[in-house]
Formats: structure tokens, C-alpha cells, sequence
């Protein structure tokens, strides 16, 4: 997979050098390239911002600057085409499944901004050339996209083949389909089995392999129900078996009127 980044703060991009990213670029399965956007700039100043039309607070990103440096990037490879990554706070939410396309991507350009971000035509002009994604990484607002572009490529880097080294640490994830889907993983332990006086959970250590799943899925419910209640309640209930169920009612959840469950009103968390 090919990675290019158009970024004011190159330097900012400097961890995708290191750990998984940085192993997998070492190993010839990315290739990461990173490109200072005033390098496309002509004046004295290198400016890549103005004032916004229609007036109020902050800068705009010039739309020359980003242009030049699109044209270049994306014409560099004329038998390939790029997906093109916008972080905004505007975007569609980056999730899981949103890292999962774009890991089968061969060729994605990151266009992190900053001010208020980039003038409008730059996205309108690309997306009628090319695959267009504006993306927002969460709910909060940042001070520009590098940062949202660390974490989108960490997140699609390491579901590359070979990159992760075991294919089954992906199935557990809380986010990855499967049977765990949608639940938060619980806890983990490891060596020594005694710390500061505090021991592992029993069942860890009895070598039952069912038992084990069975807790830890109990586990990833008392999770789920306190931290990400969103995730029960939208649940397909179909997903849930008979002991799935009697966990969720020791919890206090109940199956509501169309099945899908929700926090039993009369029971009150400590
Ligand atoms: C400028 C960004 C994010 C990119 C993601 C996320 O765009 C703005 N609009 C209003 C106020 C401040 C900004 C700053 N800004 C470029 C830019 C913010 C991304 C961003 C983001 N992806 N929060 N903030 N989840």
C-alpha cells in the first residue's frame, strides 16, 4: 500500500517512522511519503492561508497550494488511483469498518489541514476526479487533521497482511465482525500470578477453554453495559444466546418490546 501526506507540519508525521507502521515500511509492505505543502507554494512567505469569504474568525487554506501539490501527487502514478483522505471535524465518523475499505485500498492520500481547513473547491475538484472521503476521527474538535491522520493509518495499517503477525489478535477486536462484535473487550493478565497481594481471576488458570470464553464474554458485557450502553441497546438481539442473556439481566438489562435490550428501569447501579 502506498501512503502519501500533504501537511504544513511534516515533523508531526514523524512517529509514522516508528513501531507497526514504521516496521511495515522498513518490510516494503507500505510505502509512506510525506510532503511539505509549501514546497507548492511560490511566494516569499510560503503562504498557505487567507481570510475567509463572507468574513468571521480564522483562516481558510488557499486552494493553489493544495492543488499544485494534488496534481503532482496524485498524477505520479498514471496507472493507479488514489482514494483521497480528508480529516474534518464535518466527516463521515472514521470506524472499524471504514479502516477495514480502506486497508484494501492500494493508494491512499491524506490531506491533513489546519486553520478552518481547506477552501471548498480543492474537495469538489478531487472528488470529480477521484474517490473522496471526508472522515472525522470522534466527536471533539482538534486544532488540525495530522493528529486524525496518525490514528486512521495505525488503524488501517495494522490490518495488513502480515503486519500484526497474528491473524487471530484481529478476531477478538471489540470492533471486528464476528462474535465478539460490538462488545467491548474485558480485561487481561499475564505473569506473575500474584501482584501487590492481588491474584488472577480463578478460571484463567483452570485450563477449561469453554469456561474461559464464557467468562471473558461475561467480561466484555460488564464493559459494554457500563462504558458503551449505545452498543447493547442497538444490538441485533439475535446475536445475544441464553447465557448472554442471563449475564445481561444479572447487569439489569431487559429485552424491551421490539427484543432489543435496554437497562431494566427499576435497577440502580452502585
Ligand atoms: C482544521 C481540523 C480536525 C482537520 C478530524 C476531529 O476544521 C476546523 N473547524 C473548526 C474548528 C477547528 C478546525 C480545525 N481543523 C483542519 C482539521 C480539525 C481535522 C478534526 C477532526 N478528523 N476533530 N477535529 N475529529
Amino acid at each position: 500500500m502506498r501512503l502519501d501526506v500533504v501537511t504544513i507540519f511534516p515533523e508531526y508525521l514523524a512517529p509514522l517512522n516508528v513501531s507497526l507502521v514504521g516496521k511495515a515500511a522498513a518490510r516494503g509492505q507500505l510505502d509512506v511519503r510525506i510532503h511539505d505543502l509549501r514546497g507548492w507554494t511560490h511566494d516569499k512567505h510560503n503562504t498557505v492561508d487567507d481570510t475567509p469569504y463572507g468574513g468571521g474568525p480564522g483562516m481558510v487554506m488557499k486552494p493553489d497550494p493544495w492543488g499544485e501539490a494534488l496534481d503532482e501527487i496524485t498524477g505520479s502514478d498514471p496507472d493507479a488511483e488514489p482514494v483521497i483522505v480528508v480529516p474534518t471535524p464535518s466527516g463521515r465518523p472514521f470506524t472499524q469498518e471504514l479502516a477495514v475499505e480502506l486497508s484494501a485500498k492500494p493508494w491512499l492520500v491524506f490531506t491533513p489541514a489546519r486553520y478552518e481547513g481547506i477552501d471548498r473547491r480543492v474537495i469538489d475538484e478531487y472528488a470529480s476526479r477521484y474517490d473522496v472521503r471526508e472522515v472525522s476521527i470522534g466527536d471533539y474538535v482538534l486544532a488540525g487533521g495530522e493528529a486524525p491522520v496518525l490514528v486512521m493509518v495505525e488503524a488501517i495499517a495494522r490490518l495488513l497482511p502480515g503486519v500484526l503477525g497474528n491473524a487471530a489478535s484481529h478476531q477478538d477486536d471489540s470492533f471486528a465482525p464476528g462474535p465478539m462484535a460490538n462488545l467491548l473487550e474485558g480485561p487481561v493478565y499475564t505473569k506473575p500470578p500474584e501482584w501487590r497481594g492481588r491474584g488472577i481471576p480463578e478460571v484463567l488458570l483452570s485450563g477449561h477453554h469453554g469456561k474461559i470464553a464464557r467468562w471473558r464474554r461475561d467480561e466484555a458485557f460488564r464493559r459494554t453495559t457500563a462504558n458503551r450502553p449505545d452498543l447493547i441497546e442497538t444490538a441485533d438481539p439475535a446475536a445475544y444466546d441464553k447465557k448472554d442473556r442471563e449475564i445481561l439481566s444479572i447487569l439489569g438489562w431487559a429485552p424491551g418490546p421490539d427484543g432489543r435490550f435496554g437497562r431494566s428501569p427499576e435497577v440502580v447501579e452502585e
